[in-house]
Parts: structure tokens; C-alpha cells; sequence
């Protein structure tokens, strides 16, 4: 009886350690970034990063765009240097992350891995994506531990 009575302890105890460990551990949200709309001209994505947000670590970004062709302008995916670049839509400095074939069939992923804040941008017509077409938008993911579940 005592024997049956401490293995349920230990079920418990074993129960309760996968409750607390694994969803920290494991858990990472995906985004289809702009969801429905995926990554093209004239959506807001600054008003989609505050409705879907906080973001945290791990969790990962998906670029979906088609590639180019006789109706569909090209797309990409830059990271700016710093708040200016990125106001200004400015990418002589700026980063490829994804080409313009990239985004094709389950998309282009990136996983959210350094505590910073991310600029990312389209960098199609020298900028052009990026300040009439609004395709641009700021990450900043979060420590894990600030989720709440
Ligand atoms: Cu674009």
C-alpha cells in the first residue's frame, strides 16, 4: 500500500515537472507575417507587429511572397542597421535576409534569436517597398520568461 502510495507521489511529481519544464522549454509561437495578406505592397505591418505581439525568443517570422513575374513585383527581406535607416527606408547599409525568390511555397522562416531590436524591411525599388508600400516593421522579442500563459 505504502509502496503504491509513493509511486503516485512520484506519477505526480513527474506530472507536475513536464507541466512547469516542457511549455518553457518548448514553446515557440510561428507568425505568417501580414497572416492572409503575407508579404506585399500596401499592407500596415507596424499596426499587424501591435496586434499580434509581444514576440519572444524562439519564436519565428515567416515570409510568404511570390516571386517575381509579368504581374507580380519582386519582394525581399532586409534587415536595417539602425532606427534612422530604417525611418528613412535607407539600404546602402542594410542586410539580405531573403531574396526574391525566397518567399515562395512555405515561405522564408526566421527564428527571433538575439534580444534586439529587428528592422526589417522590403528592399524592391530602391526603398520604394519600404516607404510608399509600408513594408516595413520593428521586432524586439522579449525574454521567454515574460510570457504568460
Ligand atoms: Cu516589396
Amino acid at each position: 500500500m505504502e509502496a503504491a502510495g509513493s509511486r503516485a507521489a512520484l506519477v505526480v511529481a513527474a506530472v507536475v515537472a513536464l507541466l512547469v519544464l516542457v511549455p518553457e522549454a518548448s514553446r515557440a509561437d510561428r507568425f505568417v507575417v501580414g497572416d492572409a495578406a503575407r508579404w506585399t505592397w500596401g499592407y500596415n505591418y507596424t499596426d499587424w507587429v501591435i496586434k499580434k505581439g509581444p514576440f519572444f525568443l524562439n519564436d519565428s517570422l515567416v515570409f510568404m511572397y511570390d516571386p517575381p513575374n509579368a504581374t507580380v513585383h519582386a519582394h525581399s527581406v532586409y534587415m536595417m542597421r539602425n532606427l534612422a535607416d530604417y525611418q528613412s527606408c535607407n539600404l546602402k547599409a542594410a542586410k539580405l535576409v531573403a531574396g526574391v525568390m525566397q518567399g515562395t511555397g512555405s515561405g522564408f522562416e526566421f527564428v527571433l534569436k538575439k534580444r534586439k531590436p529587428h528592422y526589417f524591411v522590403c528592399g524592391e525599388r530602391n526603398g520604394i517597398h519600404c516607404t510608399m508600400g509600408q513594408m516595413k516593421f520593428i521586432v524586439k522579442p522579449k525574454h521567454s520568461s515574460c510570457r504568460d500563459y
